[in-house]
């Protein structure tokens, strides 16, 4: 798409954010008349066995995800009151492995001039005294975005149930002239650096997004900063910023105040323009207090993202129980909003991922936390099997509509890789993935999985690699393609696409797929790139949903090793 369509297409969208109805808000879909349906039945059918979502209602972003004292917390944007965004506040549910949850009352609710209109989305900082605080947006009785803190109102309560909101601080940060007052949110977790706490507030000036650099001495009192810590030109609003340090080398997570040599920095930021999630590896320039991203990492929409799939308003946060970094995710519905009504709720979280940085210092990897193994029940193996050309392997003896699946493929000739056309985009590999499909046979590939199959093959999502090769390398392809994964009409389809960044020295290709009913998350070549795509069988549900491997490439491909695990559902979710 040129790049004056693109400016165009965003100053649209986010002029649609901005107002709707009279009523500054978020940019998610308003239908005033459907905000406050209560659900009558919640309908069963496509409901998740083992991804994070409350009893019903709508759920969006992730917010303030903690530990504190031996307990995970993790906050969500909830509609209490129905299936469609609107009326939100914030969930809260508590969990000891981050696997099972136990829903408590929310905490943090509009009920004081500055959130008198909404409670959006915040972070949690853990202070030195161990004492969590959150900072999260609050829309006042001006419809003014401004942000506020809530602390515990109780600290002996091991689950944090009540928190306060103390009128004579709040709100702790005002838009000052020049910032936009209705695109001025979501504060991330701050970090403390040469005697002062400093966070970023998501914004963006015409069409430049922006990162607002706070600083406090005390968590109370914020001073913005001369410069923003980033802005980039052409991207539009910023929302849910998150900016957190990792290891140059090994997968342990760091908390995120520690700055140093031994470390870079990430910046992701939730593009409005487009809903996903993009983030940049890059140097926290800690004297001028400005982050510059490398020169091998694009700002906007051209550069790295978490999920090429659906996944938005993701948050991380620093596990000091088990030194990790962990990535929550928002995963919308790709249904009708009707189609929301009637099941009496919409959207999920994805896995929790542990996040770190591959040894080429240029990209994140990602991998479900380890917990979620607990729920592994019966397993399958298959190993050492070819697949020839329009091949299948059924994998049975497995509920396939709730499992995790986790293949290497072996590719024993890459002479006959298709070559890739100069005139295709190397930044746009949903395109690709829609022309080539899982059909079409290339050289090598496309082989992979096709997830939720109905027993003819009327439905399924085929989640498989692709390769080409240009003069100089191969060019490997990951799609999560829906576009067959349901008979039913009006669905959103998309045919999710990312390139994956491997040599292919050893000749193989790993794929790890969650599937969960309506669900498939996909992790290639070992949470490089990761792919999460909503789909809606009417046939593949339940015990008539199979799995297969698959190749359809004109080479043959060899499951090295598939193991496969029906998926047990927590023993409690929320
Ligand atoms: N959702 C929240 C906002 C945030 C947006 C409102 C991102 O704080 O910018 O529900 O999905």
């Amino acid at each position: 798409m040129a790049v004056t369509k693109l400016l165009s297409l965003a100053l649209f969208i986010t002029f649609l954010g901005v107002v709707n109805n009279g009523r500054v808000e978020a940019s998610h879909s308003v239908y005033p008349q459907l905000q406050s349906l209560t659900a009558v039945n919640v309908l069963q059918l496509h409901r998740t066995g083992f991804h994070f979502q409350p009893r019903k209602n709508w759920i969006n972003d992730p917010n303030a995800p903690m530990y504190f004292n031996g307990i995970y917390h993790f906050f969500y944007q909830y509609n209490p009151k129905g299936a469609v965004w609107g009326n939100v506040v914030w969930g809260h549910s508590v969990s000891k492995d981050m696997v099972n949850w136990e829903a408590l009352e929310p905490p943090i609710y509009p009920s004081h001039r500055f959130d008198k209109n909404a409670a959006w989305s915040g972070s949690a900082t853990i202070l030195p005294n161990n004492k969590p605080i959150i900072l999260y947006t609050g829309v006042d009785q001006n419809n003014r975005q401004v942000q506020n803190y809530a602390v515990p109102a109780n600290f002996s309560d091991p689950y944090l149930r009540r928190w306060i909101k103390p009128a004579r601080l709040n709100p702790v940060v005002e838009p000052d002239q020049g910032v936009n007052a209705s695109a001025f949110r979501d504060p991330s977790t701050a970090w403390w650096l040469n005697r002062h706490w400093r966070m970023v507030v998501g914004s963006k000036r015409n069409h430049r997004g922006i990162a607002y650099l706070y600083r406090s001495r005390d968590f109370f009192h914020w001073v913005k900063a001369k410069h923003p810590l980033h802005s980039a030109p052409h991207t539009g609003m910023w929302e849910c910023p998150d900016f957190y340090p990792v290891l140059l080398s090994g997968k342990q997570g760091l908390d995120t105040s520690v700055v140093g040599k031994h470390v870079k920095h990430v910046l992701k930021v939730s593009l409005d323009v487009t809903r996903y999630d993009y983030y940049t590896v890059g140097t926290y320039l800690t004297d001028k207090d400005r982050y510059l991203p490398d020169n091998t990492s694009a700002d906007g929409w051209v550069g790295l993202r978490y999920d090429y799939g659906n996944f938005y308003a993701s948050k991380t946060f620093f596990d000091p129980a088990k030194k990790r970094r962990v990535l929550w995710g928002w995963v919308n519905e790709s249904d009708s909003t009707s189609d929301d009504v009637k099941k009496g709720w919409a959207g999920i979280q994805a896995i929790p991922r542990t996040v770190w940085l591959y040894p080429n210092q240029r990209q994140l990897m990602q991998w479900p936390i380890q917990e979620l193994e607990s729920l592994r029940g019966k397993k399958v193996k298959i190993s050492h099997r070819k697949l020839m050309t329009g091949q299948r392997i059924e994998v049975k003896g497995i509920s396939a509509a709730q499992v995790d699946v986790d293949v290497t493929f072996f590719i024993p000739s890459l002479d006959k890789v298709e070559p890739f056309n100069p005139s295709w985009s190397l930044t746009d590999a949903q395109l690709l993935c829609a022309k080539k499909g899982s059909k079409i046979q290339g050289g090598v590939g496309p082989f992979g999985l096709l997830a939720l199959a109905s027993e003819n093959l009327e439905e399924y999502t085929p989640v498989f690699f692709r390769i080409f090769k240009t003069s100089i390398k191969h060019i490997v392809m990951l799609c999560s393609d829906a576009r067959s994964s349901s008979l039913e009409d009006g669905l959103y389809k998309p045919s999710f696409a990312g390139f994956v960044n491997v040599d292919l020295a050893d000749k193989k290709l790993s794929l790890r797929s969650l599937i969960d009913h309506s669900v498939v998350e996909s992790f290639g070549g070992g949470g490089k790139t990761c792919i999460t795509s909503r789909v809606y069988p009417t046939l593949a549900l339940l015990e008539n949903a199979h799995l297969h491997a698959f190749n359809n490439g004109s080479q043959t491909i060899v499951v090295e090793n598939l193991d496969a695990w029906s998926m047990k559902k927590p023993v409690t979710m929320n």
